[in-house]
């Protein structure tokens, strides 16, 4: 007869592979960057010798890359996964994947980027599944508020949304980002939040 502990664990066996076996089923979430490419001011498209590839400073291989017209259902725009380590602690971290807080750079090369690799980016990595639409070249936003997407609203976007407010500043991720009541306007209605934001950061 099996003893009660024995008999537990030849129960909870079965349950606990198939467990194990449902965690690492879940695909793992990356980043993803979307959106339109132009190299030396001229709009680059699908059939066009353009790849993209992402770098970190802190591993040696690519995280991501992507060769224009690649995906059919890109169409003329750029779609760039960064791939994240699948054990997140920041404990270790695979030769050609990148971790949360770490900054990315994306260049450009082909036959159609003269003068060879262009840094056409680099963005701070604020969380995982972000999918982010930046025209390249271009500077990332984070979300509300962040105007230099480092993850966290501060002194440093004060600047940045003053100059929204004001007018300065009317492209249209600039507007996005200053919309903190997201009424699809920027304007003073939106200093309230915004402060709010940089209280909580500190
Ligand atoms: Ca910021
Ligand atoms: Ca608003």
């Amino acid at each position: 007869m099996l003893r009660p502990f024995r008999l537990l664990v030849y129960c909870a066996f079965p349950l606990i592979c198939s467990f194990s076996f449902t965690i690492a089923s879940i695909p793992e979430p990356s980043v993803l960057l979307y959106g339109t490419l132009s190299i030396g001011g001229e709009p680059v498209g699908a059939g066009d010798d353009v790849r993209l590839y992402a770098m970190v400073p802190e591993a040696p291989d690519e995280v991501g890359s992507y060769l224009m017209g690649s995906n059919v259902n890109a169409g003329n725009l750029y779609a760039l996964q960064v791939r994240l380590e699948s054990l997140a602690d920041g404990t270790q971290q695979s030769n050609n994947r990148a971790l949360v807080g770490q900054t990315v750079q994306v260049f450009a090369e082909g036959n159609d980027v003269p003068g060879g690799p262009l840094l056409l980016t680099n963005f701070k990595i604020c969380e995982r599944g972000q999918v982010v639409n930046v025209d390249l070249p271009g500077t990332v936003a984070g979300s509300l508020g962040d105007f230099d997407g480092d993850c966290d609203v501060d002194f440093d976007d004060l600047n940045p949304f003053v100059d929204v407010l004001l007018g300065n500043n009317t492209t249209p991720s600039a507007q996005v980002t200053a919309d903190m009541n997201a009424s699809g306007q920027a304007n003073g209605a939106d200093i309230e939040l915004f402060v709010q934001a940089l209280l909580n950061n500190g």
